[in-house]
């Protein structure tokens, strides 16, 4: 199996001006000279992390990070209840990579995105796929009312009915309902009461923590719940869910045919709650030249074991292709 590389800290960092007010932090690491890839993490709102680095071999990758608006330490965060989230949307976000791409004089690279991280880079490779060299995605999530409806809006909650009850219990009972939970988690995270917000920051980030590893981890639900974190993962998260990720209905599977022409691998968990793994086999359903690796043992997140294997073999054998 293989595992993480070891740990490693940027060569250079930076804060990039993408206009509507927002800075956007990003670093490389790894070979300065290596084949570049960019790593889109997922949320929306959840921000990059060490580990994210560890992906790929840091002797033939050059390692491009970035938290993306609103979130991680770009600024301004959405944690800081008075940051308007109006300008951050799904394409504004796409139009951002292409600053980023450009600021760093990089002409193509690797996409690699889990989870949310894979909707943003779908949606990347379809408007801009000439400047894809090969795509990697895991966990694979499109945003279609039907997914949204399964983890927010109350069937997973029969997979989990004890993390469930902690969801609903922060919404006033009178509007616990199918089809109304992201409309009135929407109203909570938006109530300019901390005593209103902060809560339903605190329980919606919960769900997602304590259902998005195969074996629920204590220290990662910890870590989604220091407050701070969860409200800007909260309000960027139900920002877009609100709004279907500004996308048309099917949109990013529809598309798929844009991608024929690039190397792809799909990673999927088989009891992935969060993103079921029919979303992933309609992506390979769509895109028969991509490789589909479905791991038995895993949920959603990227460091379960045999999702990690996977992605890193994927990471692998790309390393040695022509940037
Ligand atoms: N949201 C799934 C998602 O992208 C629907 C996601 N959930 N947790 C994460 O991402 C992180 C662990 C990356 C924060």
């Amino acid at each position: 199996m293989r595992t993480f590389y070891p740990p490693i800290e940027p060569n250079r960092h930076g804060m990039l001006d993408v206009g509507d007010g927002n800075q956007l932090y990003w670093e490389e690491c790894g070979n300065p000279a290596g084949k570049p890839v960019v790593f889109l993490h997922g949320g929306p709102g959840g921000g990059s992390s060490a580990n994210h680095r560890r992906l790929f071999d840091p002797a033939r990758y050059r390692i491009i990070l970035l938290d993306q608006r609103n979130c991680g330490r770009s600024i301004p965060s959405a944690s800081d209840f008075a940051t308007d989230l109006s300008a951050n949307t799904t394409w504004n976000l796409v139009a951002d990579l292409e600053v980023l791409r450009e600021h760093l004089d990089i002409g193509r690279w690797q996409v690699f995105g889990g989870s949310w991280g894979s909707s943003l880079a779908l949606a990347y490779a379809e408007t801009h796929p000439e400047r894809v060299t090969e795509l990697v995605v895991r966990g694979v999530f499109t945003l279609r009312r039907s997914e949204l409806e399964w983890f927010y809006e109350g069937p997973c909650g029969n997979m989990a009915p004890d993390f469930w009850a902690g969801y609903i219990a922060a919404v006033p009972p009178a509007e616990r309902r199918f089809g109304n939970y992201i409309a009135a988690y929407a109203r909570m995270l938006a109530d300019p009461d901390p005593a209103i917000h902060g809560p339903a920051a605190v329980a919606w980030s919960t769900w997602e923590a304590s259902t998005i590893t195969l074996l629920p981890r204590p220290d990662l639900i910890t870590t989604f719940a220091e407050p701070s974190y969860a409200l800007a993962f909260a309000r960027i998260e139900n920002h877009f869910f609100l709004h279907d990720g500004w996308f048309e209905p099917g949109q990013l599977l529809r598309d798929a045919g844009r991608l024929a022409d690039i190397p792809t691998v799909i990673v999927q968990g088989r009891y992935d709650l969060c993103t079921p793994a029919t979303t992933a086999w309609e992506l390979h359903e769509a895109l028969p030249s991509a490789e589909f690796v479905l791991v038995d043992d895993a949920g959603h997140s990227s460091d379960e074991p045999g999702i990690l294997d996977a992605l890193i073999t994927a990471t692998d054998r790309f390393a040695g292709n022509a940037g």
